[in-house]
């Protein structure tokens, strides 16, 4: 037994985030601990609590928006329960189980993983209960765009693979890591045109590309980020860390942008990996996710 099993996780927000029950609550925070394969460095499943531990040192102000996103009210649904070694598909499934409901219900729903493959469930969810369309963006230094690895084709490294096969449009942003066959593969469907590589975007003169991605975008949009997209200067605390990554700024300035100009329905925060006694890229992870929901709520 372990820790993570005994104590329940905190609310988002902590003790200075407005009390709210979940019918009034604009946001639902899932979090959903799961880990499965990992391919380099391991503890994405502590991910989840780490950000919720870490945001109850928020400072429910924010100071760029001038509002207490607090009070749009946030509930955090208990998180979804997973037993490591069982199937990815059963653990697909219910993932989309959990996330139906707050979907059903309206509620803007942000996902703390885990590793990324459980966003696999959430866009199941996302489809079962959108008539309108919409499109992904993803955040990450890897395309994720193996059919398979390590034998399953629930790896964090097949995440938009998986996306590509249930017919949703993406745009990829932060890339900087991908196989050769990734890269056939963005050639072949032409696909590529809706990548943005860290190195071209870290070198722009201007912010010019972020209207291109939002014209990329189509509907509505759930945005994935996996955090290795950021830096590993700033957040070190990841499963396979590449240099080279999107800064602070940048990545909140393509994020509200992005909000701006299109609705957003929900969002994941994945692949956070603690290291103990290092809280800054939780605390990063919890301010991300916090400035995320209010992007969103204020783009309505
Ligand atoms: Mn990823």
């Amino acid at each position: 037994m372990t820790g993570s099993i005994m104590t329940p996780y905190p609310r988002f927000g902590g003790e200075d985030a407005r009390p709210c029950s979940y019918a009034e609550a604009r946001v639902a925070v899932l979090p959903v601990p799961y880990e499965g394969t990992v391919s380099y460095g391991r503890g994405t499943a502590g991910g989840p609590r780490a950000i919720l531990t870490a945001s109850a040192q928020l400072e429910m102000y924010d100071e760029e928006l001038d509002w207490c996103i607090d009070e749009a009210g946030l509930f955090t649904l208990p998180p979804v329960a997973v037993c490591e070694g069982e199937a990815p598909e059963a653990i697909m499934r219910r993932i989309h189980g959990c996330a139906l409901k707050p979907l059903v219900d309206g509620k803007l729903l942000a996902v703390l993983g885990g590793a990324h493959s459980i966003s696999y469930g959430v866009f199941t969810a996302l489809q079962a209960t959108r008539e309108s369309p919409f499109s992904l963006l993803q955040i990450d230094a890897h395309a994720d765009l193996r059919p398979s690895y390590q034998g399953t084709a629930h790896s964090h490294a097949c995440i938009m693979a998986r996306a590509h096969e249930l017919g949703l449009p993406f745009v990829q942003v932060g890339i900087r890591s991908l196989s050769a066959q990734e890269r056939d593969f963005l050639r072949d469907t032409g696909l590529e045109a809706n990548v943005f590589w860290a190195r071209q975007i870290l070198r722009a003169e201007d912010d010019g590309w972020m209207e291109e991605v939002v014209s990329r975008l189509e509907g509505d949009v759930y945005i994935t980020v996996d955090i290795d997209g950021l830096d590993p200067g700033i957040v070190p605390a990841t499963g396979t860390p590449e240099p080279g990554g999107l800064d602070w700024y940048t990545t909140l300035g393509l994020l509200r942008r992005v909000a701006e100009r299109r609705r957003v329905i929900g969002f994941d925060l994945t692949e956070l990996a603690p290291i103990a006694g290092l809280h800054a890229p939780d605390y990063t992870a919890a301010r991300l996710v916090y400035k995320l929901m209010g992007y969103a709520l204020r783009g309505e």
